[in-house]
């Protein structure tokens, strides 16, 4: 049996991005070369109706992450790959991670914060909440460790919380999973605006690089990203309060797979005009082969879903079990 179960998702909220590729999936693939690892990775779709979601779109969007995690590399023979609410336990779990969530613990989440903005009265309760579903998420499977861009890692902390406090109030149960926050390239950001993360329901296209876009979109939107005048400097460090200068040397890097003190060393001193032409041509180099493989995909969507199907049908095996002892030893009627 495997000693590892590693658990992770990515909202259906629309394309994947760059941001998502180095963040999160290109380092997922990296951690399945590991035997003694177990790896569900689901498609959040239950996430995606906690901001305004396109009802019409929803499925397909579902259907084209899962497209998107194969044509990256996932292997769904080797991993489970299912949507989120074909496995009805997540939502019933939360509800019952819910009573001993503390209105304090959601109050201190960021996440929250920034994606409610300054109309947090409009905000939905389901994104107010989305956290213990987060948690309900990774303790439903007793995942031990939970793959994550850096602006995750305080969910991840809440549900390890939310774990302790359940085992404490009733019995040692859950799992604390522990997060793994995914190297230089954990947080992508806007290609308008260095300080912002590169988040796929940016209101402009043009500050983040899908996974869907052509060469031609590529190199027009790595053109106009937002830099400054100043060539490139020689150390990491010099770059601090120079945003999307460094940015741009850390998409170079994690697509290279090489450090940004390696990058430095190419390119310093020179100018962004030099710059943008070689990070273009590495970024339609390595995202090309895998918009050719989403579109193959997609053509096809019966064998998306027919994959969706069968690893919905293993992830409620392992996750039915879990819930029921959850609620036995809350106490419900059997
Ligand atoms: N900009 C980013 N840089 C690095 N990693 C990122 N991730 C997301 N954005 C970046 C990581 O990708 C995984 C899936 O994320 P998600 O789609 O579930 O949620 P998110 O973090 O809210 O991503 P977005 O793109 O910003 O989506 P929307 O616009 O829907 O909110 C996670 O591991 C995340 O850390």
């Amino acid at each position: 049996m495997a000693t590892k179960r590693i658990v992770s998702g990515t909202r259906a909220t629309g394309d994947l991005h760059i941001g998502n590729y180095i963040g999160a999936i290109k380092q997922w693939i990296k951690m399945t070369e590991d035997r003694d690892s177990e790896f569900f990775f689901f498609v959040a779709d239950l996430h995606a109706i906690t901001t305004p979601f396109d009802a019409a779109t929803l499925a397909d969007n579902t259907r084209e992450i899962t497209a998107a995690y194969i044509a990256c590399g996932l292997d769904a023979d080797k991993v489970t790959l299912f949507p989120q609410s074909a496995v009805p336990q997540h939502a019933y779990l939360q509800w019952l991670l819910s009573s001993i969530s503390s209105m304090g613990w959601l109050n201190r989440m960021t996440q929250f914060k920034e994606k409610a903005g300054k109309h947090r009265d409009n905000a939905s309760l389901s994104l107010y909440a989305y956290p213990v579903l987060q948690a309900a998420d990774v303790l439903l499977y007793q995942a031990t460790h939970v793959p994550v861009g850096e602006d995750q890692k305080q969910h991840i902390e809440l549900a390890r919380d939310i774990a302790n406090s359940f085992n404490h109030h009733y019995r040692p149960f859950f799992t604390e999973p522990e997060p793994i926050i995914l190297g230089e390239g954990a947080r992508i950001m806007s290609l308008r605006d260095g300080t912002n993360k590169m988040s796929k329901t940016a209101e402009s296209d043009m500050s983040k690089i899908n996974l869907t876009d052509d060469a031609d979109l590529i190199a027009k939107k790595i053109r106009k990203a937002k830099t400054d005048m100043d060539p490139l400097g020689e150390t990491v460090d010099s770059l601090k309060d120079r945003p999307e200068a460094l940015n741009l040397v850390t998409i170079y890097a994690a697509l290279a797979d090489i450090s940004r003190a390696e990058v430095l060393a190419q390119f310093s001193g020179k100018q962004f005009s030099e710059f943008k032409p070689a990070l273009a041509d590495l970024a339609v180099e390595k995202l090309a082969p895998i918009t050719a493989r989403m579109n193959e995909l997609m053509a096809d969507k019966a064998e998306i879903d027919k994959i969706l199907k069968a690893g919905a049908e293993k992830a409620e095996s392992v996750a039915a079990p879990v819930l029921e002892e959850a609620k036995r030893i809350m106490g419900f009627w059997r």
